[in-house]
């Protein structure tokens, strides 16, 4: 147990007081213990840690985008006059527990069945507010236009890509919103006859073939290429943020009704699924084909070789080992294809009278873990790639093969994807002779540290339960059960992509907070 004093509650109040302050990282860390500290006390959501994740890994270099992602996380605990008074109460009384609350087994498998938790609401867009433009000239020499905003602060636009970006409708197919202008008629050295300000939130521009461009202000600001707006635009697109968990996480659920019909709810059902990784879903009926009635919420469901939805059940020559009543170790599906599904769903038909309780890991925390700890079994996994195969036959016959790393980074070290599935790891293993052992060490240091007990959420399913969760990132197991053959155990699962996820998220949060 560490404790916090007053200096924690100067610097929240500091922080909430400040318009764009540097960002030392002890600073913020202080700050991210105090509303982990918030969460401990008041039950808060888990989001903080992705915080405090986002800081050691970005350190003070990249400080604007760290400051971008903790602007977003803050305000809600800060301003939420509950906390900040519980918080003001605790520090006035020079403590604050900073105990993150842990499964209370410390050896094996975590048996604690976690609480379920109302699903938090949505972040809304960020609207730029509209901007008048003040001043837009061009500059000859760079080729660029500088546009400079009713506030004083100023934007600058290569000439290139606005000529490439006229919105006119010669230059673009309005019907599609789409660029009909070919590329080979780009003069890539173009200059620029005149600008105009022809309203105070317009700028247009007369090329030397005296055709006309004209932009808005707003359209302008948003597409700003300064590393801040560019930040917060792919940040808004892609809802990149993640929040980081362990066995206290409280599963965040809702109603399978509401998501179906509200589109509140459905919002806030993807805008978890993408943040936590996890949501459960209660009372859908217990016939099949409830998620394939999810997948058309969304757009369309994942066909693979195992059916358009596919069912979990003990089968008696199974083609795979989720078909049969044994013990699922930890994994994400289908790792066999070289695009593995984005997200899963499994719906509850029956559960068996003994066993099938299911777990599941946050494999991001767990690869950022392996990280910090072992920093070579991290290199070895996020480099090396491991051949998995899949034989059979099911929706038709099949013979699959893939070669992934198991911890999948981008071009920026950020972990993007877990993949990972024992059981379809292929014996072929494409490594010259001395990575071999290195290679077993360091996937089996990530694999003890995503069973540590503190590291696993275990949950059991009832029938009408559904499960939503991000197989790119969660890492699920299943636990053996007892086949009964009057009442056998049955899920019933489909795949989704995250593109088509995404797409549904983008148009909710449009229909939700109307565009701006
Ligand atoms: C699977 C799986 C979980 C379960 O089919 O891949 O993980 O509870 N099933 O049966
Ligand atoms: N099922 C459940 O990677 C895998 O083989 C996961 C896929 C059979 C569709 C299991
Ligand atoms: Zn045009
Ligand atoms: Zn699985």
């Amino acid at each position: 147990m560490k404790f916090l004093g007053n200096s924690a509650l100067s610097a929240l109040k500091s922080l909430r007081n400040s318009g764009n302050p540097p960002c030392p990282f002890s600073y913020f860390y202080t700050l991210s213990h105090v509303v982990l500290s918030l969460k401990t006390n008041l039950g808060f959501q888990i989001w903080t840690k992705a915080a405090e994740h986002h800081c050691m890994v970005w350190g003070p270099s990249t400080g604007h985008r760290m400051w971008t992602a903790i602007r977003r996380c803050f305000p809600r605990a800060m301003l939420n006059p509950r906390g900040f008074r519980a918080l003001r109460q605790l520090s006035g009384g020079g403590q604050a527990s900073l105990e993150i609350p842990v499964c209370p087994s410390s050896r094996g498998r975590c048996y604690q069945h976690t609480l379920a938790a109302p699903l938090p609401v949505p972040p809304q867009p960020m609207c730029t507010p509209s901007l008048g433009i003040k001043r837009a000239m061009y500059l000859e020499r760079e080729r660029q236009l500088e546009v400079t905003w009713e506030d004083g602060s100023s934007s600058r636009y290569p000439l290139i890509w606005l000529r490439d970006n006229c919105q006119c409708a010669q230059c673009m197919l309005q019907s599609a919103s789409a660029r009909s202008l070919p590329l080979s008629h780009l003069d890539m050295d173009t200059g620029l006859e005149r600008v105009l300000i022809t309203e105070p939130s317009k700028v247009s521009l007369v090329w030397p073939d005296q055709h006309i461009s004209e932009f808005h202000a707003s359209w302008l600001k948003k597409r700003c290429f300064s590393s801040r707006a560019r930040q917060e635009m792919q940040d808004e697109l892609f809802l990149n943020q993640r929040v980081y968990w362990g066995s206290e996480l409280q599963l965040p659920t809702t109603s399978f009704q509401e998501v179906l019909h509200d589109d509140k709810t459905a919002l806030a059902w993807l805008a978890t699924l993408r943040r936590t990784g996890i949501v459960y879903l209660k009372g859908a009926s217990l016939e099949q084909g409830q998620v394939a009635k999810l997948s058309q919420r969304i757009g369309y469901l994942r066909l693979t070789f195992y059916g358009h939805t596919w069912q979990v059940q003990d089968k008696p020559t199974a083609n795979n080992v989720a078909y049969t009543s044994g013990d699922l170790s930890l994994h994400t599906d289908y790792p066999a294809l070289h695009h593995p599904p984005g997200v899963q769903f499994l719906h509850c038909l029956s559960q068996a009278q003994q066993g099938g309780d299911n777990e599941v890991v946050d494999g991001f925390h767990v690869a950022y873990q392996l990280r910090q700890q072992n920093p070579e079994a991290f290199r070895i996994l996020s480099s090396l790639r491991v051949d998995f195969t899949d034989t059979g036959s099911d929706y038709c016959d099949f013979a699959v093969q893939s070669k992934h790393r198991i911890i999948d980074v981008d071009s920026e070290g950020q972990v993007v994807r877990i993949n990972y599935n024992n059981a379809t790891r292929d014996s072929v293993l494409d490594l010259p002779l001395e990575q071999v052992q290195p290679f077993y060490s360091s996937l089996r240091a990530y694999v003890d540290l995503m069973t540590r007990p503190e590291n696993v959420v275990t949950y059991r399913m009832e029938p009408g339960d559904i499960i939503t969760f991000d197989n790119w990132r969660l890492l699920h197991g299943r636990r053996t059960y007892t086949s009964d053959p009057v009442r056998p155990r049955h899920l019933e699962g489909a795949y989704l992509d995250w593109d088509e996820v995404m797409s549904r998220l983008r148009l909710l949060r449009r229909a939700v907070y109307g565009g701006c």
